[in-house]
């Protein structure tokens, strides 16, 4: 079975991913799993570059071929702060209560239709022969007026999605993985992927 790094040490996104690549006859591992801990530095200003820099990172490191996932909310208000620093946000060891109580404060007394926000996914596949593919998808929400909801990760809580009326933290998985950021981005790279393997 054709073995699959997916460099990511974030264990939330790590759940999702197996769970929407799980019927892929590869044999997926995160790098916990690869007994890997690269120190990466994601300097880059994009989604885009810096899945692709860990993607490269871990692909040079260990020869087999690597996907990375590069992601973040972008909230309209904030001018799609956090984006990219979605993880360095306050400070990569704040918790996510603070992080996402802070951003319910910026939003105080803010109409819905100024509360726009969205999930952005960008995953990267470096392959041992060089080539680089990317693929990007978003959700598009409102922020919360409150935090709701314990399944998922990071800003789930506060990220409402009108037309389930709930946030995305109230989902259960594969509700979530069906019409996430992450689930579309991962379908789409899924195709070219299994073309090149
Ligand atoms: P790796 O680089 O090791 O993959 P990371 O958490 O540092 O892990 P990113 O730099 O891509 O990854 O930051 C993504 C952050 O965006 C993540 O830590 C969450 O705060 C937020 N985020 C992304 N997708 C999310 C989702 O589906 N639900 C909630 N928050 C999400």
């Amino acid at each position: 079975m054709k073995k699959i790094i997916f460099a990511t040490s974030n264990e939330g996104k790590m759940k999702e991913i197996k769970e929407i690549l799980k019927d892929l006859d590869i044999d997926l591992i995160s790098l916990k799993e690869a007994g890997l801990n690269p120190d990466i530095d994601e300097n880059g200003k994009t989604f885009e570059e810096n899945a692709i820099i860990k993607a490269k990172v871990v692909m040079e490191l260990t020869g087999e071929i690597v996907l990375a996932d590069d992601s973040g909310l972008e909230v309209d208000y904030m001018d799609k702060a956090p984006g990219v620093y979605s993880a360095r946000f306050m400070g990569e060891d704040t918790s996510y209560t603070i992080k996402n109580q802070y951003i319910i404060d910026q939003l105080k007394a803010v109409k819905e239709e100024e509360r726009s926000a969205r999930f952005v996914c960008v995953i990267a596949c470096a392959f041992p022969e060089g080539e680089v593919i990317t693929s990007r998808a978003t959700i598009e929400g409102i922020i919360a007026n409150q935090i709701c909801g314990t399944n998922g990760f990071g800003y789930d809580p506060i990220f409402y999605v009108p037309e389930y009326r709930c946030t995305t933290a109230e989902m259960l998985p594969e509700q979530k993985n069906k019409i996430s950021h992450r689930g579309k981005a991962l379908r789409d790279i899924k195709t070219e992927l299994m073309k090149r393997i």
